[in-house]
This record gives C-alpha cells, sequence and structure tokens, in this order.
C-alpha cells in the first residue's frame, strides 16, 4: 500500500518522526532552503499537513497543497491556521487539547512565582559571589493571598485558577460570558475591569481576530506599576508596542511572557528590560507532554486516513 504524502513544518522530537515516516511519506518544509519551489513540487502530492501550534498552515501553504485533506496540529491552540480557507475546502483541522493543560498551567504559575520572588536575580547573586560581598538579596513582592484575574476561563484558565486556590489568592475571570464551573470565583466583564481589580493577570485567551490585542494600553495602564502580566497563551493578545512602552516607562510592573510577535526573533526591546522574564515558548514542554501530544497528532490522522472517527477535530 502507498503511504499517503504530508506536509511536516516543522520538526518534531525523533519519538515522533520515526512512527511518522513509518506511516506516511514525509516533506520536511522546514528543511527547505527555497520554500516555494519546495511547495510547488510537494504540494500537489499532499494531502495532510503536519504542523505546530505556533507554525500553523496560512492561506499560501494550503492553497499550493490542492488535495489536502486534513491539517493536524501539535498544540491546542489553531489560531495560525487559516481556517477560513478549510472551511471553504472542506479540509479537516484537528489540535492537541487537553493532554497540555497541566503542563501550561503549571508554567503559568511558576513564571508567576519565579518573577515575584525575582529567583532569576537571586540566582545570579548567589552565582556572582554577590551574597557573600554585599549580603542579603534584595526583598521582592509576596504571592499568596494577593488578587490574581484570569483572562480567558477555559480549560488551561481554569487549571490556573486551581493552582491559584492553594495561594489562597482572591481569583476574578473575565471571559465572553459567566461561566458555570467558576466556583469562588467572582466574573468580570471585560479585561480593563478584570485589571483594575488584579496584581498577577494571566492571559489564558484561544487567540482570534477577536481577542488581538485585547491586553492593550488601558489594561495595562490599569493592571498598574504594581502589577504583572502572565502571557501562557499568544502574542496577538497583547499589543507588544504598548506592553513595551508600559514596561520601559514602569507604568506596568513586571511581565513573565511565554510568548512573542516574530518568535523566537523577539522585539530587542525586551531583551533590555530587567523587568521582564523570558521564556521560549515552551510551557507544554516536556517529555511526558509532547509524547501525548506527537501521538494525538498521529492518531488523528491514522484515523483519518482509515476513514474513522477524528479523536480530536476542530473543523
Ligand atoms: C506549541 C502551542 O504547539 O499548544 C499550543 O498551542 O503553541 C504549543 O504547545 C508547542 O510549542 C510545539 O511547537
Amino acid at each position: 500500500m502507498t503511504k499517503p504524502h504530508i506536509l511536516q513544518v516543522g520538526p518534531y522530537p525523533e519519538w515522533d518522526e520515526i512512527p511518522l515516516r513509518e506511516s506516511f511519506t514525509v516533506h520536511r518544509y522546514f528543511e527547505a532552503d527555497d520554500k516555494s519551489a519546495f511547495l510547488a513540487k510537494a504540494g500537489p502530492l499532499v494531502r495532510a499537513i503536519a504542523t505546530r501550534g505556533e507554525l500553523g498552515a496560512g492561506k499560501a501553504m494550503i492553497k499550493a497543497c490542492p488535495n489536502l485533506e486534513i491539517v493536524s496540529v501539535y498544540g491546542v491552540g489553531y489560531d495560525a491556521v487559516d481556517l477560513e480557507t478549510c472551511r471553504a475546502r472542506g479540509i479537516r483541522v484537528t489540535n492537541t487539547p487537553d493532554v497540555l493543560t497541566n503542563d501550561v498551567a503549571d508554567l503559568g504559575i511558576a513564571m508567576m512565582l519565579c518573577q515575584s520572588r525575582g529567583m532569576i536575580g537571586a540566582e545570579q547573586w548567589v552565582r556572582d559571589g554577590s551574597w557573600r560581598a554585599k549580603g542579603l538579596f534584595p526583598l521582592k513582592r509576596k504571592v499568596w493571598g494577593r488578587r490574581a484575574g484570569i483572562l480567558g476561563l477555559g480549560r488551561i484558565g481554569f487549571e490556573v485558577a486551581k493552582r491559584l486556590k492553594g495561594f489562597d489568592m482572591d481569583i476574578a475571570y473575565s471571559d465572553v460570558q459567566a461561566k458555570p464551573y467558576a466556583d469562588g470565583m467572582e466574573f468580570v466583564a471585560s479585561a480593563l475591569a478584570l485589571a483594575e481589580r488584579s496584581d498577577f493577570l494571566f492571559v489564558t485567551l484561544a487567540a482570534s481576530a477577536a481577542t488581538r490585542h485585547i491586553v492593550g494600553r488601558d489594561v495595562l495602564s490599569a493592571l498598574g506599576p504594581d502589577g504583572m502580566l502572565i502571557n501562557i497563551s499568544r502574542a496577538s493578545n497583547i499589543d507588544e508596542e504598548a506592553l513595551l512602552d508600559a514596561l520601559e516607562n514602569h507604568k506596568l510592573g513586571s511581565a513573565a511572557l511565554d510568548v512573542f510577535e516574530g518568535e523566537p526573533n523577539l522585539n530587542p526591546r525586551f531583551l533590555k528590560l530587567g523587568n521582564v522574564l523570558l521564556q521560549p515558548h515552551h510551557a507544554s514542554g516536556t517529555i511526558e507532554t509532547r509524547k501525548a501530544m506527537g501521538q494525538l497528532v498521529r492518531d488523528n490522522l491514522t484515523a483519518h486516513f482509515a476513514g474513522g472517527t477524528l479523536p480530536t477535530p476542530v473543523l
């Protein structure tokens, strides 16, 4: 039996690459020097695209694959997939929800703690001899008992809230509507009102055109010079220029970010700032979770080509 041809947009760990090659004829887009020439040649053969959350599959890529049947995303976010074109052409889209929820929530909490307690600077204080030479590390801010806001109480936001309860925090959330499962949390109607009553603002929204820059200048000012923004969703949910201005001018206290516009080529202004914790988009990056994500990518592709029910369809 001939193997279906798939276009692989970005690399996966070896434990995913091997089974993928066993079941499919894989065209490795990310290795091509001339991407257009590569697509022109491989595109007509391709029946599936295997991609990653942040890489997606844009209009031009999908257009170059006239026989495309399915896009399987390694990630919960599918904002980088051109859904409109997929819908119009009857192309199925799948993602990897649930398996990564807890890891993403864990990293969000770790980022809050790390930044609030100044752990990166504190580590440096020990390593560079400052502890011995200068004495006590400068005092930082407490986390427990303070006010947390969660923007987007979906699966990940809910797990963040669960963890924050362990820190006895006063928790509020905002979403398109109040959620029936939001026990012990106040519903706030807008991102602005949420920022006004928060010390820590977690952004856990699925990104879409409707949520673009939902955290803008006004929200950042409301969070204020004592507030912290934690983003474990997508960069597009935040007006990055406004964020950089607010951090540079100390209108916002600090930020902890796992995602950036144009990543991995982030705006160099971030690198000059002392009040931001920078993470390389790795909230789902544990061996256990990435194995489960890779399996789900393959399970969706296998089910599709066997004519079965897709485990985790988006479209
Ligand atoms: C990435 C993500 O897919 O789940 C998402 O939406 O962005 C991530 O899990 C991951 O970094 C692999 O590229």
